[in-house]
């Protein structure tokens, strides 16, 4: 058949799921087979990830897929799972935003000062980067018992075809790659005294995986061989391969718990005036750098609706829309924001410190958490169109953030540009279009897109107005003397 069916395994920081991609000449679709809830488990060691729970889940949705010809993994960076000498997982993979790294970054940097590190690996500073992770994790039993460090993508591929790997794009978030060569830094790992021994061989999006194994076959139903095909396993980096953009002139946001906002480049970009701005040089499809910038993103509603005991979340964005705009805004890329708990709280501190009026209902709160969002976009659209020289004349807005259709507007608005939003499943299609490019079914980054622009739902949103407002909001952060930490 001319038609062919992917599964796409794409892991986010609050659920998991197994999409299916059938894709044939000027064909795209997606379906859903299974969807399950990730909850990270809070022990006494700290906060971890259910990994085998997880596991669980793509199986079972493997087994919902039915026969597929292919199948891929992406999920959120940084973290890993470490294997002894017989290949047996070492305890549960550690969450980014458990708090062992909190002060580790200052250890790092006293060996190698941090803007070489930037110079080097072109990477933001965020405490969780797994750099910072390893050297947290310095001296604990389970470090100095592990053989092998599997990222959480290469983790799960291991477990369903027993083969080891290192897959770039995510590999490129750990702050020990070169994103000039794609290679390793080897002189970062050698003065930071980390084994790269550790790390499996690397492997780029397109590669094979191996296959799955017969007991996976036997408990999935599906008869084989079903290859496992290497895409772009950071789930940015699939959603970025998913802007359905034409031409180069763009900025994304991929949306979702995190909002990662930037450019498309074929070069990093490493001088001090970018580390100062905190943008991040990560990898993407085809030698092409992701040049963004982390900001909180949907994490700082989600944690509010948590603590408000989960109302209705349309009826709150219906009353968020009509709460007075940009009375109060955060800095929402600020670190103080990224680990759990009491955010409704935490955003009414960041507003009295500002000397700016407390919001206080749930639709203040959220009005303020969606304008301080769209004044972030902004900012990061701005520097890094100037960071980089590359002017752009659209915001493509992807991933989960495209459906609240006001943080949409405002970020159009913020942005004085157009915004296009859509795919909302934006990682989990460029993970498919990644698979069917490997076996001959797509043309190049550029056809991907235009099949994603023909076949994918998209709404337009102009900015209304002009971007005074914004620019007197982001003054109100930016007027005081020492600048936020930056993740
Ligand atoms: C988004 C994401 C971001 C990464 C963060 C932590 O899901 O992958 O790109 O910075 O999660 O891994």
């Amino acid at each position: 058949a001319s038609v062919k069916s992917y599964a796409a395994v794409d892991l986010g920081a609050s659920s998991g799921r197994v999409m299916v991609g059938r894709v044939g000449p000027g064909t795209l679709e997606l379906t859903e087979a299974h969807r399950f809830p990730n909850r990270p488990v809070r022990v006494p060691e700290g906060l971890r990830w259910d990994i085998l729970g997880l596991y669980g889940g793509v199986l079972e949705g493997l087994r919902a897929a039915g026969q597929v010809d292919s199948v891929g993994i992406d999920s959120w960076a940084v973290d890993y799972g470490l294997l002894d000498a017989d290949g047996a997982l070492l305890g549960n993979p550690v969450h980014y935003r458990d708090a062992r790294t909190e002060g580790v970054a200052e250890r790092v940097w006293a060996t190698v000062p941090a803007a070489e590190l930037y110079a080097a690996t072109g990477l933001q500073y965020a405490p969780f980067n797994t750099l910072y992770q390893l050297a947290a994790a310095r001296g604990s039993a389970q470090l100095a018992q592990a053989g092998r460090l599997l990222l959480i993508p290469d983790l799960l591929a291991y477990w369903l075809t027993g083969e080891q790997g290192t897959e770039l794009t995510n590999a490129s978030t750990t702050q020990l790659i070169d994103p000039r060569t794609g290679d390793w830094a080897y002189d970062v790992a050698a003065r930071l005294g980390v084994d790269l021994d550790l790390f499996a061989p690397l492997r780029r999006p397109g590669d094979p995986a191996g296959v799955l194994r017969p007991r996976v076959l036997e408990e999935t139903g599906l008869s084989g061989p079903v290859p496992v095909t290497t895409v772009g396993s950071h789930d940015t980096a699939s959603a970025v391969a998913a802007v359905p953009a034409d031409g180069e002139r763009f900025a994304y946001i991929c949306t979702g718990t995190w909002s990662l906002a930037g450019l498309e480049l074929d070069a990093p970009v490493l001088g001090e005036a970018s580390r100062a701005a905190n943008f991040t040089n990560e990898l993407g499809l085809d030698g092409t750098v992701r040049y963004l910038r982390n900001i909180m993103g949907l994490w700082l509603l989600q944690e509010c609706v948590r603590a408000w005991g989960n109302p209705d979340l349309g009826e709150l964005l219906r009353a968020a829309a009509e709460a007075p705009a940009l009375r109060s805004v955060v800095d929402a890329g600020d670190a103080a924001f990224l680990a759990p708990g009491h955010m409704p709280e935490r955003i009414a501190d960041a507003c009295r410190a500002t000397g700016q009026p407390v919001p206080d209902s749930p639709a203040e709160i959220t009005r303020c958490i969606l304008d301080s969002l769209a004044l972030a976009h902004r900012k990061a659209v701005a520097q890094a169109q100037a960071l980089a020289d590359h002017p752009v004349d659209v915001v493509h807005i992807v991933g989960g953030g495209t459906r609240n259709t006001l943080l949409c507007q405002l970020t159009a608005d913020a942005c004085g540009l157009p915004v296009v939003a859509g795919p909302a499943e934006a990682a989990a299609l460029g993970n498919v279009l990644v698979q069917a490019r490997a076996h001959g079914l797509v043309g190049d980054r550029a056809g991907m897109r235009r099949l994603l622009a023909r076949t994918q739902p998209l709404e337009r949103y102009e900015p209304r107005g002009g971007t005074a407002a914004w620019r007197e909001a982001e003054a109100r952060l930016t007027g005081r003397g020492a600048e936020p930490a930056a993740v």
